[in-house]
């Protein structure tokens, strides 16, 4: 089946995925020109909107999940497709993630893939999020998030992996990795993903109590590098992007690689055991209990 059959064809999405991890995301030039060709056009899947301006090369993505872009399985998928979609497009050069949902980027990982859920499922949505992880961090692009609303979790883990983040400045929006808050852990390459952004010594504070910056705290400690008013985030991203694109892609792109790929090379070789940690902790009923509360709490907030 062709990469455009199957993305027009939701129900192949899984087995898509599977198909698009074992190639690399290292595979520009191989692309047959019908394919790019038919790539130029603009994609809109489901949960997921890509506007390609190819005089540009850039591509804005939007994520379109309400209400709160929570990264379901069926969210991931979509994502990597499109994602490897432009990647495998040479006249993509740079991509812009932003969320079309009102106050919030993106609300982390779904937190009903991780609840009552059975061993097999869950191995399969933590795989998607690797997979997630693995194609915006490894990526050839220029990467930039745009910020627009909170983000916890996955969704600052989302934001982390890309080049350059610019984040709306409304004191109400929330970034950061508050796994601990939910009495989960961040896996070690959320860790090595922050400490390559902020530094140790912030990191170890982050995960330990789980912290939730506001705009300005976020940019003071380097989690996000500009805050802009809440109406100029994506035309400051688009401009960002120009100044981006104006370095020769071969060198900006093997000198992202040479800064990234000691950490991405760490959990390439570990995919399957974290996998199975991911698993077996995830399953565990005091786990389950504190996800429970959580999600209690969250109702009872919006009450
Ligand atoms: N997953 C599923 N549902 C969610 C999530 C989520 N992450 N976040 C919010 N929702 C639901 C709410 O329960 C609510 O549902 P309903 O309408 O049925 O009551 C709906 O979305 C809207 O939520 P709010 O009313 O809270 O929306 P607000 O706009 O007021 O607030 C926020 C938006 C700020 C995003 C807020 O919803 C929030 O704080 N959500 C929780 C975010 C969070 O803590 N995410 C952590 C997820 S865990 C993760 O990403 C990494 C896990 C790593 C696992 C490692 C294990 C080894």
């Amino acid at each position: 089946m062709s990469l455009r059959a199957a993305v027009s064809n939701k129900r192949c999405v899984s087995g898509l995925l599977s198909q698009l991890s074992s190639c690399s995301s290292h595979v520009r030039g191989r692309v047959p020109a019908v394919l790019v060709t038919q790539q130029r056009n603009n994609s809109t899947s489901p949960k997921i909107k890509v506007e390609f301006d190819q005089s540009r090369g850039v591509a804005i993505m939007q994520m379109q999940s309400p209400p709160v872009n929570s990264l379901s399985l069926d969210f991931l998928t979509e994502l990597c497709i499109s994602v490897e979609k432009l990647e495998m497009d040479k006249s993509c050069r740079g991509l812009i993630i932003t969320s079309s949902q009102p106050k919030v980027f993106s609300a982390g990982l779904d937190i009903m893939e991780m609840y009552g859920k059975s061993p097999e499922r869950c191995g399969e949505f933590w795989k998607a999020v690797q997979e997630m992880w693995l194609k915006i961090y490894s990526s050839n692009m220029v990467t930039i998030a745009a910020i627009n609303g909170s983000s916890p979790a996955g969704g600052c883990l989302m934001s982390m992996t890309c080049d350059y983040r610019i984040m709306a400045d409304n004191p109400r929006y929330s970034i950061g990795l508050n796994e601990t808050q939910l009495g989960i852990v961040a896996p070690f390459w959320f860790k090595d993903t922050m400490v390559n952004t902020v530094g140790h010594r912030t990191t170890e504070m982050a995960l330990e109590l789980g912290l939730l910056y506001s705009p300005s705290e976020a940019l003071k400690i380097g989690l996000v590098d500009q805050l802009v008013p809440e109406d100029q985030v994506l035309t400051t991203a688009t401009q960002t992007m120009t100044k981006w694109l104006a370095i020769p892609d071969h060198a900006r792109q093997i000198s992202k690689s040479m800064m990234r790929k000691p950490t991405i090379d760490k959990l390439t070789s570990n995919r399957e055991a974290d996998i199975k940690n991911f698993v077996s902790f995830i399953t565990k009923d005091s786990i389950q209990k504190s996800l429970h509360m959580y999600l209690e709490m969250l109702k009872k907030r919006k009450g």
